[in-house]
């Protein structure tokens, strides 16, 4: 019996901040899991290390269910954003362990090979639209087959999903800083430049978008129905999920398929969505929904309805998340897309990952595990800051989500 002996957890910033929790068991394996709540990180490494690595130290490694029905139901406090992503990184950590004794890479624990690689969609994205379009060039002739697109609504400062740098960070400020949002604007310009790149480039790959949340239910409604040409692969979080009877009303009036799920946590938080058919893909993460074990079986629920898997894959989920989703992407038979954006080089110095970009889709490291290692000693050279997400702010100084 292999037993964890140790559980480590490291809080670093290397381009951007990251929770990860290493593993090790009495016979010296390692298992990387992500931690990594954007934003929130210090509660979920406390949570790890105040709360659940006392639990850990003698278990079973190999015994990965039941260690997450402990950490689930032994809690006795269920869900939520932090106690999800602590589960998910012991889950993730035992299935690197598992793939290290079994001498196979993750992919091949679960089932092996459904794909020959992982299509992914990358973000595009300009200050204006023809910057926009520019970029849509560029990531075309990266080789990808699936971008998302936001450009800036004109005098509105920092649109979301636009990119300053050379990596997308929208965690950028010691605190919160504080955006105006017009939806008035927002719909009248957003199906403008989705319409401006369908004419420039054609239909001869997937295009997305992310409404991130700034819609109501019948303003999406609008938004769907009048960007129906466009042909979206889907348009993102159309509104908030809180009242998910809400999406039946945006579908009465439009056929753009809709994805929905990177802040939701558990099965139960997408059931209804799944159940009544009101979303095409679900969006949840390794990271942020309890785990491998418990994605797989959010995607198995939603095989059953005849919806698709678009996991979340910002730069805020790490390197070892990534590896993780391209191992399950790879063996789910209902896999839709997955999101890419390329980490920054400072974070690939401390996370070295066998993870492939080829031809618009991500290959798995062949090796035992995950294929991912953490470089402790580069780490050092990352101390963590706190960085927060924007506020949004409607034009009368009211929130609005962001
Ligand atoms: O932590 C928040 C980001 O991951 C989020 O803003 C990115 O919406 C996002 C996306 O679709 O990648
Ligand atoms: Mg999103």
């Amino acid at each position: 019996m292999s037993n964890i002996e140790r559980a480590e957890v490291f809080v670093a910033s290397p381009g951007r901040s990251f929770v990860t929790l290493r593993l090790t068991t009495s016979d010296g394996v390692l298992g990387l899991g992500d931690a990594t709540l954007n934003g929130r990180e210090l509660a979920v490494a406390s949570y790890l290390r105040d709360h659940v690595a006392p639990l850990l130290i003698g278990r079973d490694s190999a015994r990965i269910e039941d260690i997450w029905q402990y950490l689930y139901r032994g809690a006795y406090w269920r869900r939520g954003p932090v106690t999800m992503t602590a589960i998910a990184a012991v889950d993730t950590a035992l299935w690197d362990i598992k793939g290290k004794v079994a001498g196979l890479p993750v992919y091949q624990l679960l089932g092996g090979r459904s794909r020959d690689g992982v299509l992914v969609y990358s973000h595009a994205s300009g200050t204006d639209v023809p910057s926009l379009l520019d970029d849509v060039a560029r990531f075309r002739e990266l080789g990808y087959h699936a971008i998302r697109a936001q450009a800036a609504v004109p005098g509105i400062r920092g649109t979301y999903g636009v990119r300053k740098g050379a990596v997308y960070e929208p965690a950028a400020t010691s605190l919160p800083e504080e955006q105006p949002w017009s939806t008035e604007a927002y719909l009248d310009h957003a199906p403008t430049y989705l319409e401006a790149i369908r004419e420039r480039f054609g239909f001869g790959f997937h295009l997305l978008h992310d409404v991130h949340h700034r819609l109501t239910p019948i303003e999406a409604a609008r938004f769907g129905k009048r960007v129906e040409d466009c042909r979206l692969f889907w348009m993102e979080d159309p509104t908030p999920a809180e009242n998910q009877e809400s999406f039946q009303l945006i579908r009465q009036h439009t056929t753009t398929p809709i994805a929905v799920g990177e802040v939701l946590t558990s099965i139960w938080d997408v059931q209804h969505l799944i159940t009544e058919q009101l979303i095409d893909y679900v969006r949840t993460s390794v990271v942020h929904a309890g785990g491998i074990t418990h994605l797989r079986r959010i995607f198995d629920l939603a095989a059953l309805y005849q919806v698709r898997t678009g996991s979340h894959g910002a730069t805020d989920l790490s390197p070892v998340s990534l590896a993780a989703a391209v191992h399950l992407d790879l063996t789910v038979p209902n896999f839709g897309i997955q999101e890419y954006m390329p980490h920054a080089p400072e974070t690939m110095e401390v996370f070295r990952s066998g993870v492939r970009f080829e031809d618009g889709m991500l290959h798995p490291p062949e090796e035992p595990g995950l294929g991912v290692e953490y470089d402790e000693k580069a780490a050092e050279r990352f101390p963590y800051e706190p960085r927060y997400l924007p506020v949004a702010r409607r034009l009368d100084g009211s929130v609005h989500d962001w």
